[in-house]
């Protein structure tokens, strides 16, 4: 039992249920140190989200409106930390949801789809086809769902298959923490802040914004000036660490 008034609080139990996840074969071991990296660069970051964050995930929720075809795809620690906030995107952004995984194996598949259900995501089903120019699992992906997509967000991912997306013409979205991954300097846009924070303010915005915002943003963006803004408040927090 957590205390709520621990000034750890939301770290704490975020740790708790990815670990209690990985007993359930929806997190791997590889995504514990994943999630650990975070944790790092979160604590560089001051934990909370900065205003050039802000700014990606209204300019995120912007590209998924103005979408033909938008689809969140979600990994075991996506579905660990956040199938409730990936329940409320999907409905606002009117998103298809498909689970693509790393890892993969049935198994996990039918483990995280069953998770994500019970928070209420109508998740894409079918017969995986290896679709994306990609040596490794993660080619394997359904022609209705992240296949036939214009936009795809993409939580914490690897470089590979976010490279991969983008060379198929698609505009991907990325959260992730580290704003030098391979990655967060491959996707159109990438939202340097910790997932649990970063999807309520997508989702937010998607009700918020008029289409003439949506439209201005969609057109105006540029991702080195979003990793730049992330570098440079890490910079500004390690100089001034002492004070
Ligand atoms: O469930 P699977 O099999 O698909 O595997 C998922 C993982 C995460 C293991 C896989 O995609 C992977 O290996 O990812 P990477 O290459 O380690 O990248 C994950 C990135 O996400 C790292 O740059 C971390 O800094 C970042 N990250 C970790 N936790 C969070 C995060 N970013 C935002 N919010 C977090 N909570």
């Amino acid at each position: 039992m957590i205390p709520p008034d621990h000034p750890r609080y939301r770290s704490l139990v975020a740790r708790e249920r990815i670990a209690r996840y990985a007993g359930e074969g929806v997190v791997t071991f590889e995504g514990l140190a994943a999630h650990g990296r975070g944790e790092a660069f979160d604590y560089l970051i001051g934990e909370r989200t900065t205003e050039s964050a802000l700014l990606a995930e209204k300019t995120a929720a912007a590209l998924l409106l103005c979408a033909r075809r938008p689809v969140i795809s979600v990994n075991g620690n996506t579905a660990a930390l956040a199938a409730d906030e990936v329940a409320r995107l999907q409905e606002r952004a009117r998103a298809r949801v498909e689970v693509n995984l790393f890892h993969r194996s049935e198994e996990r598949i039918r483990r995280i789809t069953r998770l994500l259900e019970e928070a209420g995501v109508a998740v894409e089903k079918g017969e995986a086809e290896r679709l994306l120019p990609l040596s490794h699992d993660r080619a394997l992906c359904l022609r209705q769902g992240i296949y036939s997509a214009d936009t795809v967000l993409v939580p914490l991912e690897d470089g590979d298959r976010c490279s991969a997306l983008c060379s198929m013409g698609k505009t991907v979205i990325a959260i992730d923490l580290n704003p030098l991954s391979r990655t967060a300097r491959a996707a159109s846009l990438t939202i340097v802040d910790e997932l649990t924070r970063a999807l309520p303010h997508v989702t937010g915005a998607c009700t918020s914004l008029s289409q003439e915002e949506a439209l201005r943003l969609c057109s105006s963006y540029d991702n080195r000036k979003f990793l730049s803004g992330a570098l440079e408040e890490i910079q500004k927090r390690l100089t001034h660490a002492l004070d």
